[in-house]
């Protein structure tokens, strides 16, 4: 209950009253008519009090709401490094932390104890198709014109860090240009990797086409330098990153490590022995070998400089092992899958570490594709992104979160668009649908040698047939840039 404050009525209040229809004599009528206006007055100055106090208390929250942000811009977590490294030609079966013996890979398989090891990773099944995918968040079918050719009219996962603030590099191999050795429609065609938001760099194929591994041709911010035949292309480019991070400690870094190992040549690594470089197939496990020692370098970097709880670091790799690479992996014998379109062309190891936030230890049978990649590391460090690219967030996943898992993977693949025709897939743990109808049952049969005919017959085929059908038909039919370069 509340109490109604004494006051007297003006004449032009009891005025008001009479025109309410109140008798003129009615002494009773005018108490009330003097308690209605009284209680009118305080109401009115009761309901001012409260619009008061709900803008005093909305100013408030929104005072409270930009300090928080302004903290959360100020703290590292919100803003944490990211260095983004990724393997050249090498499927998940050679990896120690995804059961393999036959391979040494130690530093990667402690990035996958202290973070997150991810089962059911892909990327498209050859270099380009995949890069542009990773560049762009976008599936191939999008934005994909040519081999070794990325739009330079697309948006960068290199130019949105460079916007938000980051300093950015890259070294590796770049390959998205259309270099010197490619059919003469193609060669400049692509994007300079400054372009692509990459303030420093150090790559070998930009423009020019050299040695990778011993006497390396490199592009060293857009000049092009000649090293000697003791030097060794993987240990430049993993020292100038090592040299950007020291010198970024202080601000927050992108750095994206496009690895120049392990493709092809077979070539020994520095330190191998006579014995260990006697056949192709022993100089590429000399070369996993080495190209986990880096990756160790770069993490062993990272940690000295005290930036572990303040960086993410992912490594993937690029596509599916040479075919002319055996892996043994328990009681399978692995044939290298590189361009082709089965399991082993296109499942790929990915690890995720970033010490106090991604959970030690855990293990994600999520699916999970390159165009994912873009999508999640915004999340991480609150880049805004367009609403339309395919990527889809895993962000919570690496938290340890449920997320929001899919239910299947579409590729779109046609590498070479003016010789190859596309092909189009859809898939999920258990089954892959083409888009020309062949089925296949691929937990049962990854190399895909026995096509399901009778899938009509097992209810659970069909359900995943029909899903997989409709993932497929959610994309357009026909490649949106096939051979167009802008000018
Ligand atoms: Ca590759």
């Amino acid at each position: 209950m509340f109490q109604i404050p004494a006051m007297s009525l003006s004449r032009r209040q009891r005025g008001c009253g009479r025109t309410f229809g109140l008798p003129k004599r009615d002494r009773n009528g005018k108490r009330r008519l003097r308690v209605w206006l009284q209680a009118h007055r305080w109401l009115r100055h009761r309901w001012l009090q409260q619009i008061a106090t709900l803008a005093v208390s909305v100013a408030l929250l929104l005072v409270a709401h930009l300090i928080d942000m302004r903290r959360a811009i100020a703290d590292p977590r919100s803003r944490p490094n990211v260095i983004l490294v990724m393997a050249d030609d090498i499927g998940y079966e050679c990896f120690g932390c995804y059961g393999s013996s036959q391979y040494s890979t130690p530093h990667i398989d402690q990035l996958a104890r202290e973070g997150m090891r991810f089962t059911s990773f892909h990327a498209q099944p050859l270099c380009t198709p995949t890069r542009i995918e990773l560049m762009t968040g976008l599936s191939n079918v999008r934005n994909y014109a040519a081999f070794s050719v990325l739009r330079r009219d697309q948006k960068t996962i290199g130019q949105f860090f460079r916007e938000a603030g980051y300093a950015t590099a890259v070294a590796g191999k770049w390959q998205l240009l259309g270099a010197e050795h490619y059919p003469k429609r193609f060669r400049g065609k692509g994007t300079w990797p400054t372009e692509a938001g990459f303030d420093e760099t150090c790559l070998w194929q930009v423009d020019r086409m050299g040695k990778r591994y011993w006497s390396p041709l490199l592009s060293i911010h857009g000049k092009n330098r000649q090293f000697g035949k003791d030097q060794y292309g993987p240990d430049i480019a993993t020292a100038f990153l090592i040299d950007f991070m020291k010198r970024h400690r202080d601000k927050p870094f992108f750095i994206y490590y496009p690895m120049i190992l392990v493709h092809n040549p077979f070539i020994a690594p520095p330190g191998t022995s006579p014995e260990a470089a006697s056949t192709p197939q022993l100089r590429f496990e000399a070369m996993v070998a080495y190209m986990d020692r880096l990756v160790g370098r770069l993490v062993s970097a990272v940690d000295e400089l005290g930036l572990a709880e303040n960086t993410l670091i992912l490594f993937l790799g690029d596509n599916g092992t040479n075919r002319a690479i055996r892996s043994k992996l328990g009681e399978r014998v692995i044939r290298g899958g590189k361009g082709t379109t089965t399991d082993a062309g296109t499942h790929v190891p990915f690890v995720a570490r970033w010490k106090g936030t991604i959970p030690a230890g855990r293990v994600c049978d999520d699916l999970a594709a390159v165009c994912d990649i873009l999508p999640t590391l915004a999340d991480a460090t609150h880049l805004s992104l367009p609403e339309d690219l395919d990527g889809r967030s895993f962000w919570p996943q690496l938290q340890g979160k449920r997320g929001s898992p899919r239910s299947w993977l579409y590729s779109y693949y046609n590498p070479r668009p003016e010789k190859t025709r596309p092909v189009r897939m859809a898939w999920d743990h258990s089954y892959k649908l083409y888009a020309d109808g062949r089925f296949f049952h691929i937990s049962e049969d990854p190399e895909e040698r026995r096509p399901l005919t009778n899938w009509s017959d097992n209810p659970a085929a069909a359900r995943a047939r029909a899903k997989l059908q409709a993932a497929i038909d959610s994309f357009p039919k026909k490649g949106q840039a096939l051979l167009q370069f802008p000018p």
